[in-house]
């Protein structure tokens, strides 16, 4: 087993509402234990649920101590890959307009501990469109973001924590057949040149 420091954890999501197929799922499989920027890959996959989303990576914080942390979602309807800058302390629950914090008495939002202008430019140099884009919504992706932030900011400040919002793949089943997709090689190129940019 590879010791502190040696591992990139990389987290994608499960299916969640009417996506059946998700690509940050089929990545974060694919590139599990493959070796970027001389770190070996933990690749996890999520399920879209509360509180089990953040146990995993959790978990998988104390049994790595991973040098970086890339979570991954899916965006429907991007036509890009977003880095996002901001993860806020605010969990939609599924009574539709009901909002919560994630942590009672935790700060109002988080920056991304590595940094979304460079991740970016990082990714559109390996030639795959991408751009910095502000928070990550108030669903699962937010909430897996903003937790790993706060628990890195008491336990490991400084651990690089960046968080991918991907479009669909044109590969995979997508409930909404005429929003963008790209190829799911691209998106791997660009999940590839994250991942050594925030290490
Ligand atoms: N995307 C959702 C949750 C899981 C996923 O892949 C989101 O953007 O919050």
């Amino acid at each position: 087993m590879d010791g502190p420091a040696e591992v990139v954890l990389l987290t994608g999501f499960g299916p969640f509402g009417p996506h059946r197929q998700n690509p940050t799922e089929v990545l974060a499989r694919e590139l599990d234990g493959q070796r970027v920027a001389g770190r070996r890959v933990v690749g996890l996959v999520l399920p879209v649920v509360y509180g089990e989303d953040t146990a995993l990576v959790e978990e998988a914080l104390a049994t790595w101590q991973p040098a970086a942390v890339l979570a991954l979602g899916l965006a429907a309807g991007s036509p890009d890959l977003r880095v996002e800058r901001l993860a806020v302390n605010l969990s939609m629950t599924e009574q539709a307009g009901e909002e919560l914090p994630i942590v009672a008495d935790g700060p109002a939002a988080y920056l991304a501990s590595s940094d979304p202008i460079a991740v970016a430019a990082a990714i559109v140099a390996a030639g795959c469109p991408a751009h910095a884009h502000t928070f990550a919504g108030t669903y699962l992706c937010n909430h897996v973001f903003y937790q790993t932030l706060h628990h890195v900011a008491s336990r490991s400040p400084g651990l690089p924590v960046g968080f991918l919002h991907l479009p669909y793949a044109q590969e995979l089943e997508r409930a909404d057949p005429a929003a963008p997709a790209l190829p799911l090689a691209l998106l791997r190129t660009g999940v590839l040149a994250a991942l050594r940019a925030v290490v």
